[in-house]
């Protein structure tokens, strides 16, 4: 039987959700949405046969909802994630999971309470292709001890309303968790750079930033993030081993040789350039969740880095080196 899914958040990524569960994903069905964005999600509704609900509460507790997607603002995710916990049910939501590592914790308590996992966070670099080479290099010993990794993470513009904290919080989150995972190991400290900024950043916004962490084991990190590059979305992972070096590849472009020069298309946004990345995560979600278990990033992984990301804010605005406090794991998460 299908899983039935309610999507909370229709916006861009909540209606790429829906296309991807319909269309490309088997084995799922979206039965149920809401947003406050009433005419949208009304047209999406009606465009997928979904029903369309006034709040999110009221798909979460739809009785023909087995689970639920959650691709509303950052804000939302923490009140909307902790009432599907309450009702039971299987929840995959956007990164990231809360805005704060506080709230974070208080839906790791909850779960814990619940007894039973049933939250996934949309760190949707797991499921990527390169980064999976590049963890199957690492771990296989090729390129000997991981000892520093330098990596950008650069969108052409930025989303409405994008603040200073956000390009850490809501963009900068992914290396934060994709680096984490690469390298089986949590953070020791963070500091962030603050460069001169673009005059391109509207309202203030501090563009670019340049996030540099340490592991425990003392593995050495660069990101830059650069919001407001202008030319394209770009996303680079180089790490550098002891005996070798590995690297992101670009996605396969059609590569062009014309009026003397040579190039390759680099995609706009997140969407195209992590296609395969989402199809992946969707698929591994639905068949996991029809087998009633969490397989991919936990809310255990979704506090985590939080909890990082706060500490990469105090950094930012105290200029300090900030040692950031992961709380031991409990074993109801494995690792
Ligand atoms: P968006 O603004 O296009 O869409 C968000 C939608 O949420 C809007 O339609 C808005 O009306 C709706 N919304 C806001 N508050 C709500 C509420 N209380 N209840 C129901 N709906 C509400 O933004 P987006 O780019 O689609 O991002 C949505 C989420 O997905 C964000 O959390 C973002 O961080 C995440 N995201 C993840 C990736 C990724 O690469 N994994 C990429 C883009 C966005
Ligand atoms: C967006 O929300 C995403 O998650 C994208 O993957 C990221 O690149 C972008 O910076 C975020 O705003």
């Amino acid at each position: 039987m299908d899983l039935r899914v309610g999507v909370i958040g229709t916006g861009a990524i909540g209606e790429d959700h829906i296309r991807r569960l319909t269309h490309t994903v088997t084995g799922a069905n979206v039965v149920a949405l809401s947003d406050i964005n009433v005419q949208n999600a009304r047209r999406i509704a009606d465009k997928y046969g979904a029903k369309f609900y006034a709040t999110g509460e009221e798909v979460i507790a739809a009785p023909e909802v087995d689970a639920i997607v959650i691709a509303s603002w950052d804000p939302t995710h923490a009140h909307y994630v902790l009432a599907g916990i309450k009702a039971g049910k299987f929840v995959f939501c956007e990164k990231p999971l809360a805005t704060s590592a506080n709230d974070c914790k208080n839906i790791v308590e909850a779960e814990i309470a619940g007894g039973k996992q049933l939250v996934q966070v949309g760190f949707m670099r797991r499921f990527d292709r390169g980064y999976r080479q590049i963890k199957a290099a690492i771990d296989s010993g090729r390129i000997g001890e991981v000892l520093m990794l330098h990596c950008m993470h650069r969108n052409r513009v930025p989303g409405p309303k994008h603040t200073t904290e956000m390009s850490i919080k809501n963009s900068v989150i992914h290396e934060i968790d994709v680096l984490r995972w690469l390298l089986g190991e949590d953070y020791k400290t963070a500091q962030v750079l603050l460069p001169k900024s673009s005059r391109l950043a509207e309202d203030g916004l501090r563009d670019p930033q340049i996030v540099l962490l340490e592991t425990q084991s003392g593995v050495r990190i660069d990101v830059e993030s650069f919001i407001n590059c202008q030319y394209g979305y770009d996303v680079q992972c180089e790490v550098v081993g002891e005996t070798g070096t590995v690297r992101l590849p670009d996605p396969a472009n059609m590569e062009v040789r014309s009026g003397g020069a040579f190039s390759y298309e680099i995609f706009p946004d997140w969407s195209d350039r992590f296609i395969e990345a989402y199809d992946t995560e969707f698929r591994e979600w639905v068949d996991a969740t029809k087998r009633g278990i969490v397989a991919g990033p936990s809310a255990w992984d979704g506090y985590v880095a939080c909890v990082t990301a706060d500490a990469c804010t105090e950094a930012r605005e105290t200029g300090a080196i900030v040692p950031i406090a992961i709380p031991r794991r409990p074993a109801f998460y494995k690792k």
